[in-house]
């Protein structure tokens, strides 16, 4: 495979992750990972999404901390470290804290440096007594956690935000299978959820009569552009967002408008008229669906908090 001028002695960051594209654009159908959807416009444009009437994960999983965060700190009781995946700007984890007695710690995972460091000066300055060990990384990797989490009376693994559907089945049981071995016997997992709903709901969710979805989503061709030296031609694509029933699952693409090769690290990639480049998928769950997925992990649902519609739920999950 070609590889971009780098070093004669190891290929640099840029042919890695060029190397990863291609390899996704070899795929059937070619792929485009939802890695590159998040440069500094992409994250605006997501935030942008979260206040469209149209997608009503965030504010409903904000509602249901809101309304059941004392009901599930009273069930984690004091002295527990809280592991929070993809941690963002901590914004729903406020309301935890906000009712935790004496946390132990708090963990903020997440891959962007800045957004984790600016959350952590937030959060120092409004909780002064909290202990925060903040930890720069991929979470759906292997990721060291400090030694002082051991010490804590349980570890709370918090992942909100629905991620967990972004991950496919095989890749979610390995997470899963993870996260438990992280918690150990006594500890949790309090896990966001999105729910199996009308197909109506779930394709204007994903392609808002706006348009701001689908310039997330063909963002992603610009930030390959720039960090890679690729030529995707944006114009050259439609956004599209579609429920595969049988994977129970939306899925984001890119269609192609005409026949084209795109140019990346030296090789031409011949993209058809009418193909489609994958960019993400969002698998829903119904409770009992995903009951039997931990069940295969060896966890059990022990509480579940809802929004009234029943849009969305934030799950206990206990060994
Ligand atoms: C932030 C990954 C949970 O999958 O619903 C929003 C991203 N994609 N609109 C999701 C997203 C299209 C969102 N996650």
């Amino acid at each position: 495979m070609a590889k971009h001028p780098g070093t004669a002695s190891a290929p640099s960051s840029i042919d890695t992750l060029i190397d990863a594209v291609l390899a996704d654009l070899e795929k059937t159908p070619k792929e485009i990972s939802s890695v590159w959807f998040y440069d500094e416009l992409g994250s605006l444009l997501f935030d942008s999404i979260c206040e469209l009437p149209e997608y009503y994960i965030t504010r409903t999983e904000l509602q249901i901390m809101r309304t059941h965060a004392a009901d599930m700190a009273r069930i984690i009781g004091g002295g527990a470290a809280l592991i929070e995946l993809g941690s963002g700007t901590s914004l729903k984890t406020r309301q935890l804290l906000d009712h935790l007695q004496t946390p132990h710690t708090y963990v903020p995972v997440d891959v962007s440096r800045r957004q984790l460091l600016d959350a952590c000066r937030h959060l120092a300055h409004d909780y002064p007594r909290l202990r925060i060990t903040p930890v720069c990384a991929d979470f759906s990797r292997d990721f060291k956690l400090p030694s002082d989490i051991l010490s804590a009376r349980k570890r709370i693994i918090y992942f909100p935000g629905s991620t967990f559907g972004n991950f496919t089945h095989a890749q979610a049981r390995h997470l899963l299978a993870r996260l438990l071995a992280i918690i150990r016997a006594n500890g949790s997992i309090l896990i966001g959820i999105d729910l199996c709903k009308d197909i109506g709901i779930l394709k204007q969710a994903y392609d808002d009569p706006v348009g701001v979805t689908a310039k997330f989503n063909i963002n992603a061709l610009r930030h390959i552009n720039r960090e890679l030296g690729a030529d995707f031609e944006l114009k050259n694509f439609d956004h599209a967002a579609l429920w595969i029933d049988d994977q129970s699952r939306m899925e984001m693409h890119l269609v192609s408008k005409r026949d084209q090769i795109v140019h990346l690290g030296g090789r031409g990639v011949r993209i058809a008229y009418g193909e489609h480049l994958r960019t993400e998928y969002c698998h829903k769950y119904t409770q009992d669906s995903f009951e039997q997925f931990a069940l295969e992990t060896g966890l059990v649902i022990t509480h579940a908090w809802h929004d009234p519609a029943h849009l969305f739920a934030v799950l206990m999950l206990e060994p």
